[in-house]
């Protein structure tokens, strides 16, 4: 067995300087010494003077934008730990038994790697993407509370000392091992690092006698506290520090994520500091809030999944709005559906209150109560697929720029559309039973959490460093990282989501030995990400002091799109003041892709869709009828032939409440075919531009084709299978034809006689 904390320490310590060596280094070469001899002492006495002043600096600031790259670095340094724990992980589950660490080590392993991540990672970067950028976004001169602020920010790094000190008092006591006998360090080996998961569950967080536990409870609260103080800033900024001529149908998207990010911390955080509170005082004073004997430990698991649950979404959707903000810059198209965009997050901010007992529902609660969060858990898909087809709309037919930002804006949707359709299914209690304990929710969440938010994270690093540093990044280096991390994130957790569905428990030290090539495989998908964060990290080290100079006011080009938001103006404004730069003149511009001059107000797309609808009902009528009618044919022809199973209708019936009935099915099939499906491809269609009618239609056609053969798939094998695809997606293409050809007819008639 290795020691812990002689591995970790050390691993922390090379990287630190490494990271130490290449900024030094990068920046030697950057200037050149100019004789090419030592410093003098006056030199070195300069030199020394300028670290103060740095450090006094750095120190009090209250200045948005250094607070927030103090936030970023701060999470960057969290990323590194937390994900030193992880590679540890990983590591370990090379083999089947437990021969590197000790269980007990893993077990520490696990609960700090969640912790450090979810706590002092996701949320300290976010606020610090924040506070540089969403003063710039609104038009404020500074953050509503500037020494708020600085606070908020001071307040992380003890309270990251504190949840970690067991691993740094043991790497301490390592270190006066060589110098002084066992003994007289006692202390130094007695705490250890908390291994009773990061879910923290009682009754085993109550009677395990580890000290540390009340400093790591201690830590959170802290951080909690910081956390909630950064969310009042927010929130104040935003509702009072906006610009004039920015108002709530027109600020940013991402804007609008951290407002309401801020507004979902708010309440959820006092929940976890008072249980937090509760916890320590059943610790350490004898209370029973958590035993069994007084309130139980399924009272814990109320109120930290009452804060657990929201907090996923206030990790989340920072990283949406980061996807709204830059995707549209890349594909040269506005965002599609502002409107829905923003009720889809304040949706998703009401909702992630109600489903906090899908977390339970291997546990002894009410069945009737699990079954309304089951119902409540499966519809909060709802808003977030809303925000995945607006993304794809956004992209559909754009001019796409195939750079690193809009690789990571890709794979992040990539793995959220998995990630979020695990989730659901995790939503439905019988499934959930099965795999509650298993590797299949760790691929869940991973998805996410090292899908969509830190790609996104990593997408705006890219996206602004030419605001950050007046520099561009090593652009190849780039794309090879994000694709990297695409790879690595994509191979890890789609191998745990199978081995969990194969039944493999999670939060294992020893699994059996059948689990371990997959085991391997997953592994080495992690080291992969782990190679990517650190070639990131060494991008933006060193493209600081070599990158080549940004000499254009716009980057991006993004005027050609009618896309040069507000931070990019700021940053031009400053360019032209110090540096005397021209502002830019795009060679083109295009008015058609370009964000409209004149918002609709927050109704505005809401509206459209209704007017849309009301006016074309008679033709979606028409055409849904002649579309229906072509796809009857193939569908009839395929239950004729006996690939197709009619009992499937009967699915239908049963599923909106009106019994197993085939023939109840099938009109209420036909009803759908004639108007709801027409309805929906006339709203989309409306939206698209070049308007390319059969196209549209076989994509409709084929994606409503996929979503019927799985949902009517009865057990076809072989020929019958291929034949009951066969009909399915011609019997649908037949439609999707069908429709654009009827919708091109009636719509050519119209303009005849307008004209
Ligand atoms: C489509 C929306 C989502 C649904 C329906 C959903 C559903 C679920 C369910 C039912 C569980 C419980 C699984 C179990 O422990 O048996 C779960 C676990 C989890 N989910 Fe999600 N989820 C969604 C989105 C997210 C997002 C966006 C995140 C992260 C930012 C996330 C992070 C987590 C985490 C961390 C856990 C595991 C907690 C643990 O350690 O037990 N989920 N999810
Ligand atoms: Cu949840």
């Amino acid at each position: 067995m290795l020691n812990r904390a002689v591995i970790e320490g050390g691993a922390l310590a090379l990287l630190a300087l490494s990271i130490v060596a290449i900024w030094l280094r990068a920046r030697h070469e950057a200037r050149p010494a100019s004789d090419g001899g030592y410093l003098s002492r006056e030199g070195v006495r300069f030199e020394l003077g300028r670290l103060q002043d740095e450090a006094l600096r750095w120190l009090t600031t209250t200045n948005h934008r250094e607070i927030g790259l103090l936030y970023i670095a701060f999470g960057t340094v969290a990323a590194l730990w937390g994900g030193t724990d992880a590679m540890m992980l990983r590591t370990e589950l090379l083999t089947p038994p437990a021969d590197i660490w000790t269980p007990e080590t893993y077990n520490a392993l696990f609960t700090t790697h969640g912790l450090t991540m979810l706590i002092f990672f996701v949320l300290p970067v976010f606020f610090g993407i924040g506070n540089y950028f969403l003063p710039l976004l609104i038009g404020a001169d500074d953050m509503a509370f500037p020494r708020v602020n600085a606070i908020g920010f001071w307040l992380l790094p003890p309270a990251l000392l504190m949840a970690r000190f067991g691993l740094l008092v043991q790497i301490g006591g390592q270190v006066l091992s060589v110098f002084l006998p066992a003994e007289r360090i006692a202390f130094f080996l007695s705490l250890r690092e908390v291994s009773v998961g990061w879910t923290l569950y009682a009754p085993l967080s109550v009677v395990q006698p580890n000290p540390q536990i009340d400093l790591l409870l201690l830590g959170l609260h802290l951080s909690g506290i910081a956390t909630t103080v950064g969310a009042i800033n927010f929130i104040a900024t935003v509702v009072y520090e906006r610009a004039d001529d920015v108002n709530w149908s027109n600020l940013d998207i991402f804007s609008w994520n951290m407002l309401v990010t801020s507004s979902i911390a708010l309440f959820a955080f006092p929940l976890l500091g008072s249980a937090l509170v509760m916890l320590l005082l059943d610790r350490n004073l004898g209370t029973t809030f958590f035993t069994t004997e007084g309130g139980g430990p399924i009272l814990w698991q109320h109120l930290f999944w009452f804060w657990g649950h929201p907090e996923v979404y206030i990790l989340f959707l920072p990283a949406t709005g980061l996807m709204s903000l830059i995707l549209p810059k890349f594909v040269g198209r506005k965002l599609f559906g502002y409107q829905f965009i923003v009720y889809s997050t304040l949706g998703l901010a009401v909702m992630s209150f109600g489903v906090w007992a899908h977390h339970m529902f291997t546990t002894s609660v009410d069945p009737r109560l699990k079954a309304s969060f089951m119902a409540i858990s499966i519809a909060i898909a709802v808003p977030s697929a809303i925000k995945v087809f607006n993304w794809l709309t956004t992209m559909w037919d754009g001019n796409i720029r195939l750079s690193a930002p809009f690789i990571l804006c890709a794979g992040g949707i990539g793995t959220f559309i998995i990630g979020g359709v695990t989730g659901v299914f995790l939503a439905v209690i019988p499934v959930d039973i099965l795999y509650h304990g298993t590797y299949y929710v760790v691929g869940h969440f991973h998805l996410i959490v090292v899908g969509i938010i830190p790609m996104l994270m990593i997408a705006s690093s890219y996206y602004w460093y030419p605001i950050l540093t007046g520099r561009w990044y090593d652009r190849r280096l780039a794309k090879f990282q994000s694709g990297l991390l695409i790879v690595g994130a994509f191979v890890t957790f789609m191998v745990l989501l199978v081995i969990g569905g194969l039944g493999l428990p999670r939060r294992q030290a020893i699994y059996p030995p059948e689990y371990q090539l997959a085991q391997q495989i997953a592994t080495v998908g992690g080291y992969v990400v782990g190679l990517s964060a650190v070639m990131w990290l060494y991008n933006m080290l060193v493209s600081y002091w070599r990158g080549e100079v940004v000499r254009t006011t716009d980057p991006w080009n993004l005027k050609a799109t009618n896309q040069f938001t507000r931070e990019w103006q700021w940053f031009e404004a400053r360019m032209v003041e110090k540096y005397d730069m021209e502002p830019a003149q795009p060679e083109t511009t295009r008015r058609s892709y370009a964000p409209e001059l004149q918002p609709m107000g927050l109704l505005g797309g809401v509206g459209t869709v209704a007017q849309n609808v009301y006016r074309n009902a008679s033709m979606a009528a028409v055409a849904g009828f002649t579309g229906t009618f072509l796809m009857t044919g193939g569908i009839g022809t395929a239950i004729v032939i006996g690939v197709l199973d009619p009992a499937s209708f009967a699915e239908i019936s049963e599923l909106v409440g009106l019994g197993t009935s085939q023939l109840i099915g099938a009109v209420l099939f036909l009803v759908a075919g004639t108007v709801v499906w027409p309805l929906l491809f006339l709203s989309f269609q409306e939206f698209l531009p070049g308007r390319r009618m059969f196209e549209t239609g076989l994509v409709f056609a084929t994606l409503v084709a996929t979503g019927f053969s799985v949902a009517f798939y009865t057990d076809q094998e072989g020929l019958a299978f291929l034949g009951y695809l066969a009909f399915v997606f011609v019997a649908h293409w037949a439609y999707g034809l069908g429709l654009a050809v009827t919708f091109q007819f009636l719509r050519s008639r119209r303009t005849d006689v307008g004209a």
